[in-house]
């Protein structure tokens, strides 16, 4: 099962992404999480990304690129997997495309899970909210502010991949705003059938 989860920030991309991984036995390939851990490691990726994420805008198309394809010919990728927030933008899309075919995979499906502005902006100031009363951190573009730039960059940049698979016939959307549970029943039927 060869997947990619699309939607705005705090649609459940991630949150999504985690159960189909115990779902079908396949790894999870977060873009924002490996950025994060490299920002956590002060590793001169890290450094680079800091600044943009922060301001809830991309990291560049060829950092992005990079880390992907290099992930991809990990041994645990070789069965399949899940793409969380990744492509993000037509050029990330492309490249992709380039990528499989280098390496003789294909994808099964696009999952575009949506959802409307408020219920998002809500979703990501709770998550801000939880994670300083659990750890007495949050993420640095987890508030107001960034999280408007966030979802204007979703509306430029990464929606129009909807309309890119849907021409290649790969889309299929369901609705985030049920429940967490009831998302992952109409991923799963609309993976499946
Ligand atoms: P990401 O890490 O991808 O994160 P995200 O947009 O916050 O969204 P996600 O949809 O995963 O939300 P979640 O499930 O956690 O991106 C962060 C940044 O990294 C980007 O802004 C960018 O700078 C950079 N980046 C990443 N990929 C890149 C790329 N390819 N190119 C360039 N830059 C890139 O859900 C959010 C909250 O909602 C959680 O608290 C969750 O519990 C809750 N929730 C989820 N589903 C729910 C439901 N059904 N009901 C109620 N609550 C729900």
């Amino acid at each position: 099962m060869r997947l990619i989860l699309l939607g705005p920030p705090g649609a459940g991309k991630g949150t999504q992404a985690k159960v189909l991984v115990d779902t079908y036995g396949i790894p999870q390939l977060s873009t924002g999480d490996i950025l994060r851990s490299a920002i956590a490691n002060k590793t001169p990726l890290g450094l680079a990304a800091k600044e943009v994420m922060d301001r809830g805008d991309l990291v560049s198309d060829e950092i992005v690129n990079g880390i992907v394809s290099e992930r991809l010919d990990a041994p645990d990728c070789k069965a399949g997997f899940v793409l969380d927030g990744f492509p993000r933008t037509i050029p990330q899309a492309e490249a992709l495309d380039k990528m499989l075919v280098e390496k003789g995979m294909h994808l099964n499906a696009v999952v575009e899970i949506k959802a409307e502005p408020e219920v998002l902006i809500a979703r990501i100031i709770n998550r801000a909210r939880e994670s300083a009363a659990a750890t007495g951190q949050t993420r640095a573009d987890d508030n107001e502010e960034v999280l408007r730039n966030r979802l204007n960059v979703y509306r430029d940049q990464t929606a129009p991949l909807v309309e890119y698979y849907r021409g290649k016939g790969l889309l299929k959307t369901v609705d985030g705003m049920a429940e967490v549970e009831e998302v992952t029943q109409a991923i799963r039927q609309a993976v499946e059938n």
